[in-house]
């Protein structure tokens, strides 16, 4: 009965074994310093276990020769084996406290930033702000996180309703986002790739459907991107979406969404001024493709159940038109 559990027990532990969105393969300055510890405490973990073993199996084994009663002799030697067993925890527990004390020191240590982010967690995506000194370089964007490689990241960590987690596991340790406090994370990726995240703390209904990409890329792309994502949003050509721009303008869309270099600025919903050139939609949920916005636009209810967008009515033309421009804005 219990050996039959046993192939179904290693099936799940298999599903440890992706590298999309994993502690043991770090990429980045925080993570790798993260998993350095865990391997550490994993190693003494093990030789305790295998200290422990070695000596119940000791003393399971029968000896010949061992006295009825207890006798000084064997006292004696109970009380150094259990003096030293606790000098050992005692020890062993020190140095597990030390090295988790300067590894997280280590994380939070500050120094300056190359580029400032700010993330406003929302039920159920992500709003990433980057800061700039000109007013008119600052810009948003939703659910993928661009970085440069190698600089270190500042990101100013805020939540707008209740409270979420933020984490990387493969680029740093994972940290809460609080109504109404700030928390720093300091994030370096020191290749390039793509990193899942995910929200690392129960916030509602959608909580699984709360992920992120944070794209890695070197300087040259990454300033590639930054320099796109500054415009405003390209003007729709092909007729079909100009009617879409209208479409949206016309609807409630424009109350949630902004576009910039249009009236829309609504500011309940991502911002869909590059939105085409985003990897997914809805924080993960959809590949972005037309056809994803089309799905998305007809029915955000029963794709994610519970979300803040509401169902708009729409006729097939306009569904068909808004999707036109969407896919437009790149
Ligand atoms: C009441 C506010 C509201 C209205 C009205 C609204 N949306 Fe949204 N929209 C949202 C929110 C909130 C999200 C994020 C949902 C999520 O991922 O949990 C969203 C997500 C989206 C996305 C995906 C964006 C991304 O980067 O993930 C698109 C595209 C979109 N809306 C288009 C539209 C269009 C087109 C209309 C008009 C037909 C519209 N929305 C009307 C609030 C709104
Ligand atoms: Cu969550």
């Amino acid at each position: 009965m219990k050996l039959r559990c046993l192939p179904l027990a290693l099936l799940i532990m298999l599903s440890g074994c992706s590298t999309a969105q994993s502690v043991l393969h770090a990429h980045g300055e925080a993570a790798i310093a993260l998993k350095n510890l865990i391997i550490f405490i994993a190693w003494v973990a093990a030789i305790i276990w295998l200290a422990v073993v070695g000596f119940l199996t000791f003393a399971l084994v029968p000896r010949r020769n061992h006295s009825a009663g207890p006798d000084n002799r064997s006292e004696r030697t109970m009380t150094i084996a259990v003096a030293t067993a606790t000098a050992a925890t005692a020890l062993i527990i020190g140095i597990l406290t030390v090295a988790s004390f300067y590894t997280t020191r280590a994380l939070n240590s500050g120094g300056n930033a190359d580029v400032t982010v700010v993330v406003r967690a929302q039920q159920w995506w992500w709003q990433f702000i980057y800061a700039d000194h000109d007013q008119t370089q600052i810009f948003q964007t939703a659910n993928e996180l661009h970085i440069p490689v190698g600089k270190t990241i500042r990101l100013r960590l805020q939540a707008v309703d209740v409270i979420h987690s933020f984490w990387v596991p493969s680029l740093a340790g994972k940290l809460d986002l609080i109504p109404g406090r700030e928390n720093t994370l300091t994030l370096r990726a020191e290749r390039p790739g793509i990193y899942r995240g995910q929200c690392a703390e129960f916030c509602g209904l959608q909580h699984g459907h709360m992920a992120f990409a944070v794209i890695a890329e070197d300087d040259a792309d990454y300033q590639r991107w930054l320099a796109r994502q500054r415009l405003d949003a390209a003007k729709p050509t092909e007729a079909e979406a100009i009617a879409g721009q209208g479409v949206f303008l016309a609807k409630q869309c424009a109350a949630c969404h902004a576009i910039r270099g249009t009236s829309a600025s609504g500011s309940t919903g991502p911002d869909l001024t590059h939105v085409a050139g985003r990897r997914t939609i809805a924080a993960g949920l959809l590949e972005t493709t037309r056809g994803s916005f089309a799905a998305w636009i007809a029915d955000p209810q029963t794709l994610k159940p519970g979300n803040n967008m509401p169902m708009v009515p729409l006729t097939a033309d306009e569904l068909r038109q808004l999707s036109a421009y969407m896919e437009s804005l790149r």
